[in-house]
């Protein structure tokens, strides 16, 4: 049998596209992003397209249990809010649940909602006389006060469309369909795809219907439920098995390469696509994300270590210099509980080969846009960006003049 990886993008992408049936929120995102395109069309406003948040990979069709991975979705909740502020319009196609454009401020544990509330001191209202109204609390007013306003100015000037995916298949084709419908936006369209989505995946044919047993079952009971899977997951057993227990062996195919049907099929003409590189070892970062533009022949790879994601980023790039890095300056960076500061630098290849202290020139920049935590790496990254969209723009209405 032929793995998808082997085949030309375009065969693998049918076969891929055809074991599934389409998310069944589909139809209802197509016809939001379309009214949202054409929109934006008519005002030649930009549209970006940002991607976010981990993809699920199902074990079971009836799933109870998947494969997933740690993106919470901050990098691409924060890089839409400097976007909205850049003017664009987004799109925004989101793991459902993940962190959302300036709801993220108030939202998950790490910044609960109700940390920011009090209870005011009672009012004279004779029905309840020990009822206060719920306010914001002093320290937090300022603040709440300008993400609020921003995100009011989104919504009522329908700025921002939230489109929520789960699965790697559904993020599949929401991708798909909508860069089909950002056609008529020309080189208007951007593509900024910071969602880490899964290489590998179980395909229809070869997935179980129910629910993966751990343990035999008696035979008057097993119907359908065991039949081929048991081949699937075989439950290779110990040198000494433990009586009634199996082993889960998970065998995954790889998931076709959206991004050459991206770019080379689905994307307006003229449009930029951005995509992101992610890796955990320092040496393989730069050399991974200039395969990657190399092998898709796109206009951006950012780059980034998962251990300093939050304070520096790479940008590969066809042109001079090919390589550059944004950080945040040391003493503007947040605290980070994932993150290992010391590897800050390490990635950054010097001649000579070996890695050595960063020379980034962007060390010394003053940071643009500062929150309660230091500087958002994203406030630094989407201007930089926005300065390569400018350019492409501008190349192609010289070329058309
Ligand atoms: C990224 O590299 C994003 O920056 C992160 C953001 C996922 C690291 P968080 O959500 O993390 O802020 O916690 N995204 C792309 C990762 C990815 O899967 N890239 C593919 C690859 O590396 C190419 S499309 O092969």
């Amino acid at each position: 049998m032929t793995l998808l990886g082997d085949m030309e993008p375009a065969e693998a992408e049918s076969v891929y596209f055809n074991e599934y049936s389409a998310p069944k929120a589909l139809p209802k995102h197509e016809a939001l992003a379309r009214a949202f395109i054409d929109l934006h069309v008519e005002d030649n406003r930009r549209v970006v397209l940002v991607t976010s948040g981990g993809t699920t990979v199902p074990l079971e069709t009836q799933t109870v249990r998947f494969i997933d991975n740690f993106s919470a979705g901050t990098r691409g909740a924060t890089s839409a809010e400097y976007f909205l502020q850049q003017g664009y319009a987004v799109i925004f196609l989101h793991r459902q649940y993940s962190l959302l454009p300036y709801s993220r401020h108030y939202s998950h544990s790490t910044n609960c909602f109700l940390d920011f509330m009090d209870e005011a001191p009672p009012t004279a209202d004779a029905a309840n006389p020990d009822h206060g109204s719920i306010v914001v609390r002093s320290e937090y007013q300022d603040e709440m006060r300008d993400v609020l306003r921003k995100y009011r100015y989104a919504k009522q000037n329908n700025r921002l469309l939230l489109l929520p995916f789960t699965t790697v298949a559904e993020y599949m084709f929401e991708l798909r369909a909508m860069a089909k419908l950002m056609r008529p936006l020309g080189s208007n369209a951007l593509f900024y795809l910071a969602a880490a989505v899964s290489d590998f995946f179980i395909p229809r044919s070869r997935m179980a219907e129910h629910k993966i047993q751990s343990q035999e079952i008696p035979a008057h009971l097993q119907g359908d439920t065991v039949d081929d899977s048991e081949e699937i997951y075989t439950g290779e057993n110990e040198i000494q098995p433990p009586k009634n227990q199996k082993k889960l062996v998970v065998n995954l195919d790889p998931v076709p390469k959206f991004l050459h049907r991206l770019v080379d099929g689905w994307a307006p003409d003229g449009s930029m696509v951005v995509s992101f590189k992610l890796e955990t070892d320092p040496s393989l970062l730069v050399y991974k994300a200039r395969t990657a533009l190399q092998r898709y022949s796109h206009h951006l790879v950012i780059g980034n270590l998962l251990s300093t994601r939050k304070w520096e980023v790479v940008f590969i790039t066809p042109d001079a210099p090919h390589e550059r890095w944004i950080r945040v300056p040391k003493a503007r960076r947040s605290k980070s509980i994932s993150g290992v500061e010391d590897q800050v630098g390490l990635a950054e290849i010097q001649k000579g080969g070996s890695a050595q202290k960063p020379t980034s020139q962007t060390e010394d920049v003053p940071p643009s846009d500062e929150t309660r935590d230091g500087v958002e790496i994203e406030s630094l990254i989407i201007p930089e960006l926005v300065k390569l969209h400018d350019k492409m723009i501008e190349k192609k209405t010289q070329k058309t003049e």
